[in-house]
């Protein structure tokens, strides 16, 4: 498998809201050294050189603390950079398209929805997929809740690694045992914490007991 499922464990989505006490850059090395497995640089508003200036300076920080790299959305920006992947959203370019231009080893994150939406990212030439909202969020606007059951069937249906994402916590991780999913993705309770390589570090424990209790419960019995 091209993507590692082990990196997806603790998946940190940046947003420059939180940031001012601290900058990004000092934000996602107190997440890698709380232990982020996976940073994924989602930028909105950042003129082109300015994005590409961050992702280069984030891009290395990732390698030092051996994380995967992402870019969201901009795929020039991630081939730039030479970032590990890139991840497109629904209503960004097909996962097809971008194949097409980044080559066979760049990784493709693709965010679904639906089953047919996760097939369809999978045959399209994703290396692993977003899930969600998989509880209620303000983070993003436009989202709506996705069912455990169909996080369930999505996880079921691919073999590609598959992220939970949107309004998880410290609280409700544990929610989300049995549904399959090989991590999480956060960004409020990453960017927005007072103490965030602390709060990675029980963030990292609590997905590691999400997705890996029960299996180890298994081998037991
Ligand atoms: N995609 C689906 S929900 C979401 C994204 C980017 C936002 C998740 O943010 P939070 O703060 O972890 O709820
Ligand atoms: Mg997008």
């Amino acid at each position: 498998m091209k993507c590692d499922k082990r990196a997806m464990l603790l998946y940190a989505v940046t947003d420059r809201a939180w940031t001012g006490r601290q900058s990004l850059y000092e934000q996602v090395e107190a997440a890698l050294k709380g232990g982020v497995t996976c940073v994924q640089l989602r930028e909105k508003e950042l003129d082109d050189e300015s994005f590409l200036a961050e992702a280069i300076r984030i891009r290395a920080l990732c390698k030092a603390y051996d994380a995967l790299f992402f870019i969201n959305d901009n795929v020039e920006i991630a081939m730039k950079c030479k970032a590990d992947g890139v991840h497109v959203g629904q209503k960004d370019m097909q996962a097809a398209q971008v194949r097409q231009i980044v080559g066979g080893d760049m990784l493709i994150g693709v965010s679904v929805h639906s089953v047919e939406e996760a097939l369809e990212a999978v045959k399209n030439g994703a290396d692993c997929l977003g899930a969600g909202a998989v509880f209620s969020t303000s983070t993003k606007a436009d989202t709506s809740v996705l069912p455990k059951e169909v996080l369930r069937d999505i996880c079921a249906a691919v073999d590609i690694p598959v992220v939970a994402i949107g309004g998880i916590g410290k609280n409700n991780i544990a929610q989300l045992s049995g549904t399959g999913v090989d991590g999480v993705a956060l960004v409020s309770a990453i960017f927005g914490a007072a103490d965030i390589e602390g709060e990675c570090r029980v963030l990292c424990r609590l997905s590691e007991e999400m997705v890996h209790g029960g299996k180890q419960e298994e081998n037991i019995q």
